[in-house]
């Protein structure tokens, strides 16, 4: 696979509703859009890294300069054969992941493409259609939540996340499971409770939760594991887990019983589908993330989470949850069963719309083999 050029776009795309969490409120997703270049057409990889160093480190700042100085000219410097192969090229740099995963997705659409596969069918997935829920943001009172969650029941989800932090997080959960007793429901922190929490954090335990998602800091393992012997309720930890490594500890310490996967945490799918490989060796069941994705990174997520061990449903709601007009098509609508369908076409299997693209793109830089 020889590249002969390549793109950065820096999009805006504004949120149909904002979006809370413990860290902050969004109502627009700034995004790089990765394009490689070849003679049968470009690759597309999306950088997920928002435009704050709230959830993680990396912003559209630092993924821009990294990608610009390290990544892009690894990828154009000579041909590749695989993604392991281009791994090694940057194996060197420390970090980053979301900028590394953003290249490597790009070139496995093209490397899928190229064998004539779907993306899905090149990572080894079997699934044709994924089980999906839907994110729900903060909200500013109990009754408030209870209606934004009917609206997403009445649309089919069948799998509610809440996000939580202290003084928004009891009663918010009591009230949508008190309205909604059989729903399928988690809950996610985003790191906004400390060890010292523990006794709030055991009232979760009444709610019949299928997972708390990381409650404790950004970047504890050994604190997570302390609190998980005092809940009945599994913690699944997402902002903690960047390797392999990290993944290894988290279940050697039983710091967790459940992985959030995001293929831009852990910088890319291959390293994602090494995480998924160890996760299911330990009978520990995953899920795919999600970052409020354009529909680039959506189809990424959606062939990653068609692999077996994927047993939870992912944080990949339909387009239209997102955004009024995606970058790329087809969009991803919810099936009846409350299912994404996972793309067929060879490649990513969707297409960026380049009118659609210009529309949100803040501004674009190009790079040319030397
Ligand atoms: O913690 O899972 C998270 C969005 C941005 C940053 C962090 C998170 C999220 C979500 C949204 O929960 C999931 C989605 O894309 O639907
Ligand atoms: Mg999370």
């Amino acid at each position: 696979m020889k590249i002969e050029q390549a793109a950065l776009h820096l999009i805006a795309m504004p949120l149909v509703s904002p979006f809370e969490t413990s860290f902050g409120r969004q109502t627009v997703r700034q995004a790089i859009l990765v394009e490689l270049r070849t003679p049968s057409g470009s690759g597309w990889g999306e950088c997920v890294a928002g435009d704050a160093p709230a959830y993680s480190y990396e912003t559209t700042d630092t993924a821009w300069s990294v990608l610009s100085q390290y990544l892009v000219p690894a990828v154009l410097a000579q041909p590749f054969d695989s993604l392991p192969a281009l791994h090694e090229r940057w194996a060197w740099m420390r970090g980053h992941n979301m900028a590394r995963a953003a290249v490597e997705q790009a070139a496995a659409a093209l490397l899928a493409a190229d064998a004539d596969q779907s993306l899905a069918t090149f990572l080894g997935g079997e699934r044709t259609s994924v089980p999906v829920g839907v994110s729900v943001g903060i909200q500013a009172t109990p009754e408030a939540l209870v209606d934004t969650v009917a609206g997403y029941l009445a649309q089919g989800y069948g799998r509610i996340k809440l996000k939580i932090k202290p003084g928004k997080d009891i009663a918010f959960v009591e009230a949508v499971r008190r309205a909604y007793p059989a729903v399928l429901l988690q809950v996610d922190a985003n790191s906004a409770y400390t060890l010292a929490d523990s006794e709030r954090l055991r009232q979760l335990d009444d709610f019949n939760l299928l997972l708390i998602e990381q409650p404790l800091d950004h970047d504890d393992i050994y604190e997570h594991s302390l609190l998980q012997r005092q809940l009945r309720t599994p913690i699944c930890l997402d902002e903690s887990i960047h390797t392999l490594l990290h993944a290894r500890a988290a279940l050697a310490l039983s710091a967790c019983r459940i992985i959030n996967i995001k293929v831009g945490r852990v910088g890319g799918l291959i390293p994602a589908r090494q995480i998924h490989d160890l996760c299911q060796a330990h009978g520990v069941p995953v899920w795919c993330g999600g970052m409020l994705e354009t529909g680039v990174g959506r189809a990424a997520n959606l062939a990653l989470a068609s692999l077996p061990n994927f047993r939870l449903p992912g944080d990949i709601s339909a387009s239209s949850r997102y955004y009024t007009a995606d970058i790329a098509e087809p969009t991803f609508s919810l099936n009846p069963d409350s299912t994404i369908s996972v793309p067929t076409a060879p490649g990513l299997g969707v297409i960026v719309n380049r009118e659609a693209l210009l529309r949100v793109t803040l501004h674009s830089a190009t790079f040319s083999a030397a």
